[in-house]
């Protein structure tokens, strides 16, 4: 943390405890129990917004339209990472108070990008000099920041030696010799950042190759991939799409191929590219993207997209993600109030901590955030999201959290540097959800406390939080499961990881999950009316695999210097890579029987899979590594 702000203002910080029996329990508590704290580090502005709520922003919106100026000078490859902030713009969901076409408009005419509706929900790229303006519409009902990631991996570890294909491994190869299949006739959607877009401005080196030289080289369609939407060039993307376009050709080199991103316009525009690819006709369609804030505990909007297409005949599959189980979840329990008053006494600010022990109190988790690292960190609670909801029920309860020093002083929010230390925003009726960031620009590791207050509306059950940063959790690490979001949908099948050299095929039997695979059980809760319901998902639905040769994505060494394979060809690693080889799967599938529906086709890969890991059905690798020609034979 750099540069407090001495404003001159004098706050006290008192923390009380729970009740006085507690109290020689009490471990971690802030050290602001026994006395007065100066926040005036925070400075005037940030402490009355971090108490303020009254805006329709989230904190973090706030917090950029209070400084646009500074917000647009951001470095864009670290914050690219950790917010959609690129050349002024900024992806953002919002909710329409009413007519969501009227709230585009107005959003347009405060210069949206890439703008769209889905639902309710109005989605796209906002320039961060308007966002003042926008949180004061009367059709905005709230608007929140929206972040998302591919599920591409990069290991540091685990030479093989091995020479070949994720298409042998599933043994795709097998079923295209043996059944005549080749994909042909059934058209694959693909979504991910880009396609064509690579970031020159962003650090590495080009892509190996161009789409010109993969057609060309019989790596992507002798056609060409149909491309609806791609991102803006040097917007961030990757081309992770083009790479995803590839294993989709290795396996099914007869189906055409459409693109469409999933990054360019939030929530709202990734639904829209579902339904739109479906438009085009395909009848597989891919992604490899989770977006942070899509609903744990009940159906976000693309998940109902997802369930939207496969009712029109669609085969959905998704990368389950590679967040492993690094997710924590608890019960509600108090841990005494947290309260912040002025110089006068006045009180600012009052809510009830979690208690995070088992026994005793702890209201503090500690973290540690490596040298050049961030949180990114995400706190949901078990009530319904007005975005996703068809009656617009929101959440009953105003949760917040705060990242704390050592000691337990609240640390300063940064819009200079985008650190977000209290994620306040005001949830009744909107989303359960808070953000907060944190950068560590230090050369030494940085250990903070993450503390979660009630600050209205009844107690939720459960609470969770994942972080999609590079900050380690030093205690409470539950190892909840975090395939949510369409990772854990109704209709689609979320995809594990099973890297090629440790299948069968390749001498190892079973074959390994890659440890990073999303852990799949997180329950559903509420249904489309926000109404409480108890579903459990079957998600990862099986694995595919993973690590297999592209001609310009992935990574050719692991960090000890040894090839991953043995060739110079990179590798693609993660869900993002197993994603797609099931889906082409899919797509032999289908060639071999057109009349099947997508339900079919997926336990046809589901049934045949070869177990892994634990005996049965896991929520690890689902119900194992696919074994294409054997799924195909099933259905003959
Ligand atoms: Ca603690
Ligand atoms: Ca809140
Ligand atoms: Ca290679
Ligand atoms: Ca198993």
């Amino acid at each position: 943390m750099k540069k407090y702000l001495g404003l001159g203002l004098t706050l006290s910080l008192l923390v009380a405890c729970g009740n006085t029996a507690q109290q020689a329990e009490l471990n971690d508590v802030p050290s602001a129990v026994t006395g007065k704290q100066d926040l005036s580090v925070m400075g005037l502005s940030s402490v009355q917004s971090v108490f303020d709520k009254s805006s329709k922003l989230d904190s973090i919106l706030k917090l950029l339209s209070e400084r646009p100026l500074q917000a647009q000078a951001l470095s864009s490859s670290l914050m690219s990472k950790i917010v959609p902030i690129s050349r002024g713009y900024v992806t953002v969901d919002s909710v329409a108070s009413g007519n969501p076409a009227a709230l585009l408009s107005r959003l347009q005419a405060l210069g949206l990008k890439n703008g769209s509706a889905y639902e309710r929900m109005v989605s796209g790229r906002l320039p961060l000099s308007a966002l003042s303006q926008a949180g004061q519409l009367s059709e905005l009902s709230f608007m929140r920041i929206s972040g998302a990631t591919t599920n591409a991996a990069f290991p540091l570890t685990g030479a093989t030696g091995v020479l070949s294909q994720g298409d042998f491994a599933q043994r795709s190869d097998v079923a295209r010799a043996t059944y005549g299949v080749d994909g042909r006739g059934v058209k694959i959607g693909v979504i991910s950042d880009s396609f064509d877009a690579w970031d020159a401005s962003a650090e590495g080196s080009p892509p190996l190759t161009t789409v010109a030289q993969d057609i060309r080289n019989g790596d992507l369609p002798a056609n060409g991939v149909q491309v609806l939407e791609d991102q803006a060039q040097n917007d961030g993307g990757t081309d992770e799409g083009r790479g995803m376009a590839q294993i989709v050709h290795d396996v099914a080199p007869g189906s055409d191929i459409a693109f469409a991103t999933g990054f360019s316009g939030g929530e709202a525009g990734f639904a829209n590219n579902i339904r739109r690819l479906a438009d085009v006709g395909s009848r597989v369609i891919v992604d490899d993207l989770s977006y942070f804030a899509e609903p744990a505990y009940s159906d976000g909007l693309i998940t109902q997209a997802v369930d939207k297409v496969t009712s029109q005949g669609v085969a959905y599959f998704t990368s389950a993600g590679n967040a492993a189980s690094n997710a924590y979840e608890t019960r509600w329990k108090s841990g005494g109030p947290l309260i912040y008053r002025d110089a006068s006494g006045k009180v600012l600010y009052q809510g009830e901590m979690l208690n995070f022990a088992s026994s005793g109190v702890d209201t503090m988790r500690k973290m540690v955030v490596p040298p050049g690292g961030y949180t990114n960190t995400y706190v949901e609670w078990d009530q319904p999201f007005a975005s996703a909801t068809q009656n617009g029920r929101g959440s009953r309860s105003d949760l917040d959290v705060f990242v704390m020093d050592a000691n337990g002083n609240l640390l300063p929010p940064d819009s200079n540097l985008l650190i977000l230390t209290a994620g306040t925003s005001n949830n009744i009726g909107r989303d359960p959800l808070e953000t907060v960031i944190v950068l560590n620009l230090g050369e030494t590791p940085q250990v903070l406390n993450l503390v979660v207050t009630r600050s209205a509306g009844p107690t939720p059950t459960r609470v969770r939080i994942q972080d999609y940063g590079t900050a380690t959790a030093l205690e409470y690490n539950t190892g909840a499961p975090t395939a949510k979001g369409h990772a854990n949908s109704r209709s689609g099948a979320g995809v594990g990881a099973s890297r090629f050299g440790r299948t069968p095929v390749f001498g190892v039997n079973p074959a390994l999950p890659e440890s990073f695979t999303s852990l799949g059980g997180v329950p559903i809760l509420f249904d489309l009316n926000g109404n409480s319901v108890s579903q459990r998902r079957d998600q990862p639905r099986f694995s595919a695999p993973d690590g297999a040769n592209t001609s310009f994505f992935g990574q050719v060494s692991f960090s000890d210097g040894g090839l991953v394979d043995g060739d110079q060809y990179p590798n693609f690693f993660g869900t993002s890579a197993a994603a797609p080889h099931a889906a082409a799967a899919a797509a032999l599938i289908r060639q071999a029987r057109p009349d099947l529906g997508p339900a079919e086709v997926i336990a046809a890969l589901s049934k045949t899979a070869a177990d892994m890991n634990t005996f049965g059905y896991d929520f690890k690798t689902g119900t194992g590594l696919i074994q294409v020609d054997k799924a195909i034979q099933s259905v003959k």
